[in-house]
């Protein structure tokens, strides 16, 4: 049997700030988190005006920093390439990889100058769990001081209009207004916000998060090819007249804004077993009707809902990334083990397992 095992959530506050004292000769002024979120239902329909259901999880990004009067960015991070250079070269173009992201941020932050700061993170990266949103609002939240509901539009935009990636604002929204032990309903109609009580513990159950560990950038234009179809398809005014793959589109748009009225319903009425049977569902119309699905991600979803979960379903883009699984406490073990061996005799990498629990918001934290 494959030994595998979940994967601890970390407080990496006391490193990020030593790190940068280290690198920098003094102690920061400025330190934030943001976490990484997984979604619960309502997949692919932000960007559409639909709704969805996302919590963020105990895996997080910190950032640490001091502003600058000067236009000069030092940006150093665990694991990547520094970078040096002025907060305008985003928009004079050459800029390439995280710092992207970090001058985006800056970019829409009420400060005005530059800044020398270090990352690190727990949030997998590529995973789909929205580490480039967890490190935009973190480096909001360290550099700019307004309220968190006041960072949501500019943290979207720095993730549309600065880096240019084609997403919703599902990621940025609930990495800076999320409550522990709630998910939020998001509505891109109206622009609601609504807590939904989230404590499957209460239950005897658990979020399992398996990083199948395909990687995916929704950067990479498969997204933005998934986006437009939808788009198109929606647009249609007779939709019975679509041509298939745009009538599948329509069909998983509009049947998926409607399982999260369904998974909220039961949610409520504590029918966790409804819970499960809608996520599931919401996995069959991402994989047939939409098309962002993976082998690896079908795997983890048939073998869960084998080993004993009530629901399992991809979360966020597709195309590798992660699944999520509604299981009972005692048979999380049985789960993995039973996942991790799906993988190896496949010959794929064992996938990780991280905890799904409904975390808070960015936070600064100095
Ligand atoms: C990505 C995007 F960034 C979100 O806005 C959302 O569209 C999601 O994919 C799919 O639901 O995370």
């Amino acid at each position: 049997m494959t030994h595998a095992q979940l994967t601890a959530p970390q407080d990496l506050t006391d490193e990020v700030m030593s790190v940068f004292t280290d690198t920098h000769g003094t102690a920061p002024t400025r330190v934030a988190r943001a976490a990484g979120r997984v979604n619960l239902i309502g997949e692919h329909v932000d960007y559409l005006g639909g709704t969805c259901l996302p919590i963020t999880i105990p895996y997080a990004t910190w950032v640490a920093a001091t502003l600058r009067e000067d236009d000069v960015v030092r940006l150093t991070s665990a694991g990547h390439e520094p970078w040096t250079g002025r907060r305008g070269d985003l928009v004079s173009g050459g800029v390439e990889g995280w710092a992207r992201y970090v001058l985006a941020a800056l970019n829409e932050s009420t400060h005005d100058g530059g800044v020398d700061l270090h990352v690190t993170s727990t949030v997998p990266v590529g995973a789909g769990l929205s580490s480039s949103a967890a490190l935009i609002c973190a480096v909001l939240r360290a550099v700019d001081d307004r309220s968190d509901h006041d960072l949501v539009a500019p943290a979207i935009r720095a993730e549309t209009d600065g880096v240019g990636v084609p997403s919703g604002g599902m990621d940025q929204t609930v990495s800076l207004l999320a409550t522990v032990g709630q998910a939020l309903r998001l509505n891109f109609s109206t622009g609601r916000h609504v807590q939904v009580p989230w404590l499957p513990g209460t239950a005897g159950l658990q979020v399992l998060v398996v990083d199948t560990g395909v990687q995916h950038a929704n950067d990479d234009g498969a997204f933005a090819r998934v986006r437009s179809r939808s788009e198109e398809a929606m647009a249609a005014k007779d939709p019975t007249a679509l041509p298939s793959d745009l009538a599948a589109a329509h069909r998983h748009v509009t049947s998926e804004i409607a399982r999260v009225d369904e998974f909220v319903d039961a949610v409520v009425s504590g029918d966790w077993r409804g819970v499960g049977a809608v996520m599931t569902a919401s996995h069959g119309s991402l994989r047939d009707d939409l098309g962002v699905s993976c082998p690896e991600l079908d795997v983890v979803v048939e073998t869960a809902l084998a080993s004993g979960a009530l629901g399992a379903r991809m979360t966020g883009g597709g195309f590798g990334g992660c699944a999520i699984a509604l299981v009972p406490r005692e048979l999380t073990e049985t789960l993995i083990a039973a996942v991790a061996d799906a993988f190896a005799e496949r010959g794929w990498n064992t996938p990780r397992f991280l905890i799904g629990d409904a975390e808070g918001p960015a936070t600064r934290l100095l």
